[in-house]
Formats: C-alpha cells, structure tokens, sequence
C-alpha cells in the first residue's frame, strides 16, 4: 500500500515548465483573459490553453500565482505573468511594439480597469452591493463611457490601435451585453458603438472565444481524482450533506473505503459498472481536500487485475468534491 503525496503530480510539473510550452490559466468569458487571448494570439504566441473553473481553481493555477485570479501565463522558462495588462506589454514586446502609454490610449485603459471596471461589475452583480445604487452605477459607467466617446470621436488615429481593442472592447461587450437594447439606443455613444460593432463579429474576437484559444471544457488537474456515481445518489447526498457509497450499490460501510479512478481509468471503470445506467455523474476530487479531512488515500490493487487504484479510507468528504459533470459528458468521453 502506498500512500499518494497530496498535490504531487502539481509540483511535479513546475519542475517540468521548462520543457513545457507557455501555460494560459483563462476563464473563456472573462474579459481581462479575453483581453490577454487577443493579445497572445496576435502576437502568435503557442500556449497550451487551460479553462478554469472560478469555483474549482485547480492548484497547479494557486502555485503558479497565488491571487488565484485569470487570466495567468505561465512561460516556458517559468515566469509567471498574472496581470492581464502585463500580458498585452509582454505580447506587444514578442511583436516589437510598445504599450500605448500615451495621451488617450492611456487615459482609456486606466478608466477601464479603475472606475469603469468597478461599476461593470456593480451593474453585473448588484446583490454584491446591498446598500448599492445599480441604476446610479449604470448612469456613472454611462458618463464614463460618454467621456470616452467624445476623446475617440476628436482623436480617430487612437481608435485604429489593435493594441485598444484588447485592452478596452471585451470590457464594452460586456457593458453591452447587460442591455443589448438599451445600449443601442444610448446618447452620446455612436462613435463607441461604431468602434465596438464590427468587432463584436470579428474574425479576431471569433478565434479567442473559440477552441483552441476559447475552451469550454474545464481542465482538470492531473492531481485530482475521480468517482462515478448515480445522479439520484449524488442529489441526496448533496441533500442530506453526506456520501454513503463505495461505489454503485454499495457503502463505504460495507466495502471500508470509498472507490476512485485517476482520470486515465475512469473511462474503464464506467464501462464495467455504470454503462447500463442512464443517469451518472464523475466527481472530480481534490487530494489535498481529503487529506485535510483526514481521510487517507491508499494505492492498492484491485483483486482480478492487480491494476493500482486509489482507494479513500472514510467518508467521501463533500468539500473535497469539485467538480460534478454529468458522465458521459460528450462524444469524446465515452469508452
Ligand atoms: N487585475 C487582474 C484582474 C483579473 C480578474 O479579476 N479576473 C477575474 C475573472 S474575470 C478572476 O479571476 N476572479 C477570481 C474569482 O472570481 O475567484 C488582471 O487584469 O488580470
């Protein structure tokens, strides 16, 4: 028996980034990682594209920066760049162009990513801001964005920069987005929406928000483990707070541990118990959670095939689970 080191397979691959391309830790929607998308893909810098899951970042994105934030390049040399800004200059360089630290383009960015950005997110999220005025957010994101408007209407040589619309149009789209409508009939923004429009069906802006540069599909950390189990047990778990089950039919009781796979079995593991059922989820589990719960992770074989598995020796803890995706999830997942 031998007990796995939590997160081994994490600092196992930092010592590796050397020989690794450039790492992009994004979130396809966010627009400071849309930001950093458009830069490195101008700039045709090779990365290996990582989707995060916001609510399960996975922790070789925590090693790299700890601020847990996206979007996080992660170069072959092992830098890590985590400000999305720093990841424009720093594609501007690859391209022999310098940040527009210059008059409006300046001015644009630093209202962007100040003020701007913080009643966008006012706007988005006004439950976050009890005692918050969303509409009064509305109207100063408005005033903002009128001030940027008449500076882009007087200086059209500003507006032609590439370098702008990575910095500032993914955090428009998402004004935009809030009220499609009412931002089309906004005074005081035609030159705005005259800048914003085309782009939004751009081939450049398609290309990021597509694979390769704009996943879908989370990516999963070599350190986490996985379980299959029915949908229906799954729900009552989450109802009464507590997983009972070994594994399909049977419970931790009866079995003394819990069953997982690593990711390269799970597919085999569906195959042999779960193929005939209609409804299953795979939990992703994170190591490091189950052994802060107390709960040891055992490599032993499994009798028939002398095949390794990992095997949790008490209940599964809930808070260790974090992912829970319909198994099967497409096509390319299935046995
Ligand atoms: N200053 C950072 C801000 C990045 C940021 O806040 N990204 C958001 C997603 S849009 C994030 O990662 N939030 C962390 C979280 O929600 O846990 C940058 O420019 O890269």
């Amino acid at each position: 028996m031998v007990e796995i080191p939590p997160q081994q397979a994490a600092w196992t691959e930092k010592s590796e980034a050397g020989r690794n391309p450039a790492v992009l830790y994004s979130f396809r929607r966010c627009p400071f990682a849309i930001r950093a998308r458009l830069a490195l893909a101008a700039a045709a810098v090779q990365v290996e594209l990582r989707e995060v899951s916001l609510a399960a970042k996975p922790p070789e994105l925590l090693v790299a920066s700890a601020k847990g934030t996206v979007p996080v390049l992660v170069l072959p040399d092992g830098r890590v760049i985590d400000e999305s800004q720093e990841i424009v200059r720093w594609s501007l360089e690859q391209l022999g162009q310098a940040w527009p630290d210059d008059g409006l383009a300046a001015q644009l960015v630093a209202s962007c990513d100040g003020e701007f950005k913080a009643l966008l997110d006012h706007c988005r999220y006004p439950e976050r801001h009890p005692n918050g005025d969303a509409s009064a957010a509305r109207q100063r994101a408005l005033t903002l964005l009128r001030q940027w408007n008449r500076g882009l209407h007087e200086d059209s040589q500003t507006r032609q920069r590439p370098e702008l619309e990575w910095l500032i149009l993914p955090f428009l789209r998402q004004f935009r987005g809030l009220d499609v409508e009412r931002f089309a009939i906004e005074p005081g923004l035609d030159t705005l929406r005259d800048w914003l429009e085309p782009w939004l069906e751009s081939p450049d802006l398609k290309a990021v928000m597509a694979s390769p540069w704009g996943e879908r599909r989370v990516w999963h950390s070599p350190s986490w483990l996985y379980h299959l189990t029915l949908a229906e047990d799954w729900r009552q778990a989450k109802r009464q707070g507590f997983y009972p089950w070994s594994t399909r039919g049977m419970t931790l009781e009866q079995v003394g541990f819990v069953h997982a796979s690593w990711r390269h079995q799970v597919a085999a593991t569906y195959g042999r118990f779960y193929a005939d059922a209609s409804d299953v989820v795979l939990l992703a589990l994170d190591p490091q959670a189950i052994a802060n719960a107390g709960v040891p992770i055992l490599q032993e074989p499994a009798p028939d095939t002398g095949e390794l598995f990992p095997h949790l020796y008490g209940p599964l803890p809930m808070g260790a689970v974090v992912l829970a995706d319909p198994y099967p999830g497409d096509a390319s997942e299935a046995p």
